[in-house]
């Protein structure tokens, strides 16, 4: 398997995860200004979509949207409980946080990253996303993680994009259990394992 990734990027999700399950995989490198991969490839010919992650399987089929991409992971090593079973009850509490967490926190920072994005609505989609840490601050409190109270997928997501906040001076400290939150889930091996790759590639 090849991942498409771009350093710090939301692609460390998928990335994270396939080191917990110690899946072989080659991370591929994209830059999102050019669009070529690190191998000098069109990455647009991988997912036209131009957005990392993308996953390519042996016999060169794609996945992508990162969502997808962890729990399809996931499933290929059931036992290691990065995802409860599909059709489950808490499976849909997976689907829940994924997207919660992909349209909500994700995509709320998606504006911030533009500097050309003027200051008033910068401060609009800056006090929304705000909002959005208040609820999972609250929903945090007293737990250990957001399915089931065990590490999984949508852990590595979450811990993907809060890492995103000390760039816009967004203090996690503000939301009490969210910064011890974020050290217990990059004290995993496999987390720290993605991001010294990631900024050794
Ligand atoms: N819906 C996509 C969004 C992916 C996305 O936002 N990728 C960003 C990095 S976090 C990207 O590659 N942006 C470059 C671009 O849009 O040109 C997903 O969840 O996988």
């Amino acid at each position: 398997m090849k991942l498409y990734y771009a350093p710090n990027a939301c692609s460390l999700a998928p990335h994270i995860v396939l080191r917990e399950l110690a899946l072989p995989f080659e991370l591929v490198r994209v830059n999102n200004q050019t669009k070529r991969t690190a191998e000098g490839g069109d990455f647009l010919a991988v997912n036209p979509k131009g957005y990392v992650a993308a996953l390519q399987l042996d016999d060169g089929r794609v996945l992508t949207e990162g969502p997808a991409l962890v729990q399809y992971l996931a499933d290929l090593r059931p036992d290691a409980g990065l995802a409860p079973p599909a059709g489950s009850w808490a499976r849909s509490h997976l689907h829940e946080w994924l997207n919660f967490i992909s349209t909500e926190i994700h995509g709320g920072f998606g504006p911030l990253f533009n500097r050309a994005l003027p200051g008033e609505a910068r401060t609009w989609w800056q006090a929304r996303l705000e909002k959005r840490l208040d609820y999972l601050a609250a929903a945090l409190r007293g737990r250990q993680a957001l399915v089931e109270d065990r590490y999984g997928v949508a852990d590595a997501y979450l811990y993907t994009v809060l890492r995103w906040a000390a760039q816009f001076q967004i203090d996690l400290a503000r939301w009490p259990g969210l910064p011890e939150y974020q050290r217990r889930i990059e004290a995993r091996s496999a987390v720290q394992a993605a991001l010294a790759a990631e900024a050794a590639d």
